[in-house]
């Protein structure tokens, strides 16, 4: 699958990321807790060097329960602070409101240290396209007692959520580029609905997906369909076609309606919860075991 994020497009969020984050002291990295290597720029690490780091797992009702809490070990154990979320739950926010107090307080406490006068800790929040900045933004600001900024006049780029007396969060999002170096990487992105799905055929989307989840969803997949697996995905396309009833002039299973049933289930949770990426895949090796 022949994929890509458009260097124009690249340059200009690199110019705006870099010139919100000279504001702010806290970044706040949504990542898709299905596909949190794919969705993640590594870009961010050299872009953030040197500010507070938070990585929330987005859209974790999503995905597989104990794939989050290894996940969750995974960036504890490179250092930044991760919480699993579903960001259109707005009493998850009071988590996330506790963490970036105890941030806040590391803050306070280096501002002393360093004799400078103590002032609100300010944070943004970045990620690729789609991953749910605005639905946390949005759930947060709800959660909060009081926005600022929001007013007639003031410039949008700088409005500023106040959390509490010690934090704000700035309204508009980073937004960062996905990066389409590993092909598995795009086609990750292309599954969980990261990538404008007019340049992808159906039918193909379908089959790479029903290979990369392989056996893993057999369950899932009789569950939602009544069919028996099977490796061959044409073979399982064309079961869930006819056990659905999707069925073309002269009983022909319509094989392309069944390929966008099925993605469409996967991203909308439907199959249950499915996770595509795992630490271990990464090479990582628990440092608690
Ligand atoms: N299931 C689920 N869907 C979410 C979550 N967060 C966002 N979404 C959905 O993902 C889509 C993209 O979210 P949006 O906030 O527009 O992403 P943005 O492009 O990063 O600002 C929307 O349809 C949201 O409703 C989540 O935690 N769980
Ligand atoms: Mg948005």
């Amino acid at each position: 699958m022949k994929l890509q994020w458009y260097p124009g497009h690249m340059t200009k969020a690199r110019r705006e990321m870099q010139a919100d984050l000279r504001l702010v002291d806290l970044v706040i990295e949504l990542l898709d807790a299905r596909v949190p290597i794919s969705s993640r720029n590594p870009d961010i690490d050299q872009l953030a060097a040197n500010k507070f780091r938070m990585i929330l797992l987005n859209k974790a009702d999503l995905a597989d329960p104990d794939t989050n809490t290894a996940w969750v070990r995974y960036f504890e154990d490179l250092g930044i602070r991760t919480i699993p979320l579903d960001s259109r739950e707005r009493t998850k926010m009071r988590t996330i409101e506790e963490t970036i107090r105890e941030v806040s307080r590391e803050k306070l406490e280096r501002d002393k240290r360093r004799g400078i006068l103590p002032r609100p800790i300010r944070a943004m929040v970045a990620g690729i396209p789609n991953v749910g900045k605005s639905t946390f933004i949005n759930s947060f600001a709800k959660k909060a007692s009081l926005k600022t900024g929001n007013k007639p006049g003031v410039t949008k780029s700088n409005q500023w959520i106040r959390l509490n007396p010690s934090a704000e969060l700035l309204d508009t999002p980073g937004i960062l580029w996905p990066k389409f170096e590993d092909e598995k990487v795009g086609e990750h992105l292309a599954f969980i609905g990261s990538i404008n799905d007019d340049i992808i055929d159906p039918e193909e989307l379908c089959r790479t997906f029903l290979m990369d989840i392989g056996k893993r969803a057999e369950a899932s997949l009789y569950e939602r369909y009544r069919t028996e697996y099977d490796d061959d995905p044409d073979v399982l396309i064309e079961k869930i076609a006819l056990s659905r009833n999707y069925l073309k002039k002269g009983g022909v299973p319509d094989t392309e309606k069944a390929a966008a049933a099925v993605i469409d289930d996967f991203r909308s949770g439907r199959l249950g919860r499915i996770s595509l990426e795992f630490p271990e895949e990464y090479g990582y090796r628990s440092s608690k075991e």
